[in-house]
């Protein structure tokens, strides 16, 4: 298939007729660990994909935008009249309307803009396409417009986009993520202050490699599901008398959980609590340059989520079970849940054997064939030459 930056350049040039002003890209992501701990005030470490978002535009006249997507091949317009409030435009078209109104709402005098979109970023596979798009458009919008939004300010928005226009309770990893990312690093993001530190991630110097499986799955009720954990989550630390979970430190966690009087309360406090602690070990393992070593923490995340928290499917706790059957020193779902991707950290000349490992399980239990990938930290939003 051709470069996804020349697919979102001729669809421009189709569409509107001229060359763009300029073309910005947003990568999908990973997260290596930390999952639900974002809207608990609490710490991820996700990586940015090589898989990208492109956004080719130039300003238009007016408060009028229009836009193309190779997706859906449809061309979409709305005016300033279908962003003065949410929920005006729909689809996938909500996403970018929704970084207008955010913009707009925040007091940006946002230019009319022609934009044209082409994806790598597969959907529905808990890669983040969402905040890819959000990410794209949004750092397009600020250059053509000149608008004083640094990238630190910009995930914030994207987010509120997500949440307040697309109508989406996600926490702010996704757009932080890709936004934020550096190549060749994870993002260590504390939720609460935004504040990151770019953590070298250097699986080619440890001789090793990270598995990317698709587990096809069907996302089941995620949506609701994932807004019913982030209320229980919510509920709990308004019980315990804390501003967030993350207030909760795991050297408090059996007393806080004995102030607790439902089991599932107490699961999903179990998982936020002990996740964030993971996120805090691994990331001390990777500022060692231990990255070998972070495979258990990986995969008692995986347990957490799939014991505690309760997020993952029968397909995704095989995948990982076969991985780590075969030989990977660790294995996570990574994501919302529900379906989705694993992650698999594997000695870099097993990564085949392992991913072999997954199919043949799947095959064993009559699951759709899993797609899988390998992949390394690439960078977040950038503009294109
Ligand atoms: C989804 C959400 F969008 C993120 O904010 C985060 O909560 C994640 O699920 C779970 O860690 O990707």
């Amino acid at each position: 298939m051709t470069d996804v930056a020349d697919r979102a350049t001729a669809g421009f040039q189709r569409e509107y007729g001229a060359a763009p002003a300029g073309r910005w890209a947003a990568p999908g992501r990973v997260n290596l660990i930390g999952e639900h701990t974002d809207y608990n005030d609490g710490f991820v470490l996700p990586f940015a994909l090589p898989l990208r978002t492109v956004a080719a535009a130039d300003r238009q006249d007016g408060q009028r935008w229009t836009v193309w997507s190779e997706l859906s091949g449809e061309t979409i317009t709305f005016d300033a009249d279908d962003v003065a409030e949410p929920g005006r435009v729909t689809g996938w078209g909500a996403y970018v309307a929704g970084v207008v109104w955010a913009l707009r709402d925040a007091g940006h005098a946002v230019p009319g803009a022609r934009l044209a979109i082409a994806s790598d970023v597969p959907l529905g596979a808990g890669l983040s396409s969402s905040a890819a798009l959000e990410a794209a458009v949004l750092t397009a919008l600020v250059d053509l417009g000149g608008l004083d939004l640094p990238a630190a300010r910009q995930p914030r928005l994207a987010q509120r986009a997500e949440n307040a226009y697309v109508g989406a309770p996600t926490g702010i990893m996704d757009q932080s993520a890709a936004i934020r990312c550096r190549d060749g690093h994870a993002l260590f993001l504390d939720c609460r202050t935004e504040e990151v530190e770019h953590i070298p991630f250097d699986l080619h110097a440890a001789g090793l490699a990270m598995l990317v499986v698709d587990s096809r799955a069907p996302h089941r009720h995620a949506d609701g599901e994932y807004a019913a954990r982030r209320k229980s989550c919510e509920a709990a630390a308004d019980r315990l008398g804390v501003t967030a979970l993350r207030d909760v430190g795991v050297d408090q966690l059996d007393s806080a959980l004995a102030r607790l009087d439902d089991d599932e309360t107490r699961r999903r406090v179990r998982h936020v609590v002990t996740e964030d602690q993971r996120v805090l070990d691994t990331v001390v393992l990777l500022r060692a340059g231990r990255v070998g070593e972070i495979g258990p923490l990986l995969t008692a995340s995986h347990a957490s989520m799939r014991d505690d928290f309760e997020i993952t499917v029968p397909e995704i706790d095989t995948a990982v079970e076969a991985a780590l059957a075969a030989g990977a020193l660790g294995a996570r779902m990574t994501g919302g849940g529900f379906g989705g991707c694993v992650l698999a950290l594997v000695e870099a000349d097993a990564a085949d054997a392992v991913a072999e490992a997954v199919t043949a399980a799947y095959a064993e239990r009559g699951f759709q064939t899993p797609a899988h990938v390998t992949v390394l930290p690439a960078p977040g939003a950038t503009r294109l030459n």
